[in-house]
């Protein structure tokens, strides 16, 4: 079996093969944690209904719907109160979700922990995924990875509940982009019915004048659903580090 298993691999060898391996070491990493029984399984679908989405197909014409099957197929849990979006934060973010384990990004989830950071895109008439020579995020709209950061992020908005947070970067002009994924697709998708409010937490270092006032804050706001309780607070980047450093014993002290 084993001298199949390598003859196989060297007759697959070549691009693809190592996106292959990073998912599905990632994925199980991630399920450990989780434990289910049925890891491998979940992983195998999980691949499956990910190339499935992009191989074959020309990498400047993926559409998010190609994703749909992925979103369906893989298991995902409710994160009541504690579900956290970003933009253009994303470093400190990170750090405080991994420090404090208190609130859930998108990386904190299965799609997204195993394909953050990663590149990939199919070719027409090819059955093999490459990870070289694929579409930057804006050399074209429908690229494979902006598509699935699109889909997902939907995914990831419409199932969030209770009250959320987001952190937006007060060291910019304009915290709220419209044109980000946050601004263009995941406030589009928030559903009221089972979100009750959405918290700005607001990023700011010592040397900027960062406030809640912010034009492009007003204009967050009014997109939302006025059924929404908004809220916003500038809080210092010192004080989130502070938090990672010496995490609070009940999550919400941070700030
Ligand atoms: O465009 P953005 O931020 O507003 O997207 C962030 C927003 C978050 O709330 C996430 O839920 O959208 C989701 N998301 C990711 O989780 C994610 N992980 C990695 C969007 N993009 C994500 N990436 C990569 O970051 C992606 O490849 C793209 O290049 C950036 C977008 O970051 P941004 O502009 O700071």
């Amino acid at each position: 079996l084993s001298i199949l298993a390598a003859i196989l691999a060297i007759g697959l060898g070549g691009p693809g093969n190592d996106l292959r391996r990073v998912v599905m070491s990632r994925c199980t990493t991630f399920l450990e944690r989780e434990d289910p029984p049925n890891r491998r399984k979940i992983c195998q679908t999980l691949w499956d209904a990910f190339t499935g989405a992009f191989v074959g197909r020309d990498q400047c014409e993926v559409p998010l719907e190609a994703y749909d099957q992925l979103v369906h197929s893989v298991p995902q849990k409710d994160h009541c109160h504690r579900t956290l979006f970003w933009s253009k934060t994303k470093h400190v973010v990170h750090q405080f979700t991994q420090g404090t384990k208190c609130l859930v990004t998108l990386e904190d989830t299965l799609l997204g922990f195993v394909m953050d950071g990663l590149t990939w895109c199919g070719r027409n008439g090819s059955r093999k995924t490459f990870t070289t020579g694929c579409p930057r995020w804006t050399q074209c709209p429908l690229n494979p990875v902006r598509s699935f950061w699109g889909r997902v992020s939907a995914a990831f908005a419409a199932s969030a509940c209770g009250n959320a947070t987001v952190m937006l970067n007060g060291s910019l002009a304009t915290p709220f982009d419209p044109n980000s994924t946050f601004g263009s697709i995941e406030v589009k998708n928030f559903n009221s019915s089972r979100m009750t409010g959405l918290a700005v937490v607001l990023v700011a270092s010592e040397s900027d004048s960062a406030t809640c006032e912010n034009s492009s804050l007003q204009n967050l706001q009014k997109a939302l659903d006025p059924a929404l309780k908004y809220s916003c607070k500038v809080v210092q980047q010192s004080q989130i580090q502070g938090c990672i450093a010496d995490p609070p014993l009940a999550c919400g002290k941070c700030w």
